[in-house]
């Protein structure tokens, strides 16, 4: 099939899925073509099958804010024409849906149908789609998508309890690629550039907005450093950063925390890590904790939206409630203070993530994006 792909081509979790969904499907056999305004940070472009249309802004002083949206519809319009697509696969409602909506509008004018998945990732509902500034043309866009999915059971049910919707939302996870973190991997882990054998690793990674309280990760391995002697590794980048630079010297531990910056090597840093901390005040899903789980590391996450669809407590790792830092503290200590116990947890992590291997998940992208090419005026 043809399908446009719109999503941020940044280090955010819906550009990461969206990226790793288009060149998943072109390895398949279908025609990708992604549309943003930047190559997605993991587009690997040099793979058949795969287009990029970078959408430009004519930037004007008059305008305080540049009006992106119109230049995504018209992007969209000139490579659904010119390539003949049939779907356009939106990632991220704001204001990506609502610009999908526009496009097809325009080109139903012109004759063509086009049909338009939406994919609600998270905060384009939490913390952001329900404010009242988005919260009407959020709405609007999703009931008038073609298909609407969310990637959790939860975030589905605060979609319904947030918004007015009339459409039917499909549950389909964020999913893993399992090759990528391969047994070779972690023989060849050279984990003694991290920390000597008497110490172990715990990591974090996010892009370091305050809804990950990167301040709890520096105070959960601050309790467990009292206790087991580790290196905290941060990778990513965000407001929060300097924050968690200033809480880890208040404690004392700076030297102990290695800081590396945004990647796109995440599974070889991963192959060092003993424990993974994802302690947000909200998480859809928690991609971060899959990718963790896929590369053998149990997670201590918090217990809100998804995660309990990803961690399983007492199995892949613990789940506490938001902002108990001595408990994630404790449960992290109780994984790591016993080597064989700490074993187990690695391979419940990685057995649980084959659950969420690609193979399963993308399936269910294409029997939507079938059904609905169904349904087209051709
Ligand atoms: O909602 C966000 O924070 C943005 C979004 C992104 O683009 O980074 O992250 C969300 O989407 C991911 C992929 O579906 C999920 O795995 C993350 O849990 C989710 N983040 C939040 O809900 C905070």
């Amino acid at each position: 099939m043809k399908i446009g792909i719109v999503c941020y081509p940044t280090f955010g979790g819906s550009g990461v899925v969206a990226t790793e969904l288009g060149m998943a499907l072109a390895h398949k056999g279908h025609e990708v073509h992604f549309i943003t305004y930047n190559q997605p940070v993991r587009l690997d472009l040099i793979s058949s099958g795969l287009h990029f249309h970078q959408v430009q802004i004519k930037e004007y002083p008059l305008f305080e804010y540049q009006p992106y949206e119109l230049a995504l519809s018209s992007k969209m319009v000139e490579v659904v024409s010119k390539y003949k697509l049939e779907i356009l696969h939106v990632h991220y409602a704001i204001p990506h849906a609502y610009a999908a909506y526009m496009a097809k509008q325009i080109l139903h004018e012109q004759g063509v149908d086009v049909k338009v998945v939406t994919t609600l990732h998270g905060t384009d509902i939490t913390l952001v789609g329900s404010h009242p500034s988005y919260k009407t043309a959020v709405e609007f866009s999703i009931n008038h998508s073609d298909a609407v999915t969310t990637v959790s059971e939860s975030l589905k049910k605060q979609t319904l309890d947030l918004f007015d919707i009339r459409k039917e939302i499909d549950v389909i996870y964020n999913f893993i690629e399992l090759e990528k973190y391969p047994e070779v991997l972690h023989k060849e882990c050279q984990r003694i550039t991290i920390a000597p054998d008497n110490e172990h690793i715990l990591t974090h990674i996010s892009n370091f907005r305050p809804v990950k309280r990167t301040q709890d990760v520096v105070d959960v391995f601050y309790e467990v450093q009292k206790e087991i002697p580790s290196k905290l590794l941060l990778v990513g980048e965000g407001p929060d950063l300097q924050a968690a630079r200033v809480r880890a010297k208040e404690h004392g531990i700076y030297e102990d925390i290695l800081f590396l910056g945004n990647s796109v090597e995440l599974e070889k840093i991963l192959c060092y890590t003993d424990v993974f901390l994802l302690p947000s005040e909200t998480e859809s899903f928690g991609l971060a904790a899959l990718e963790a789980m896929a590369a053998r590391s149990p997670v201590i996450s918090s217990n809100s939206g998804g995660l309990p669809e990803v961690n399983v407590q007492g199995v892949t790792g613990f789940l506490s409630p938001v902002g108990a830092v001595k408990e994630m503290a404790k449960n992290a200590i109780y994984m790591l203070q016993d080597k064989e116990r700490l074993e187990e947890f690695k391979d419940n992590a990685y057995t649980h993530s084959k659950k969420f291997a690609i193979e399963e998940i993308l399936p269910d992208y294409e029997a939507i994006y079938k059904k609905l090419d169904a349904l087209r005026d051709k």
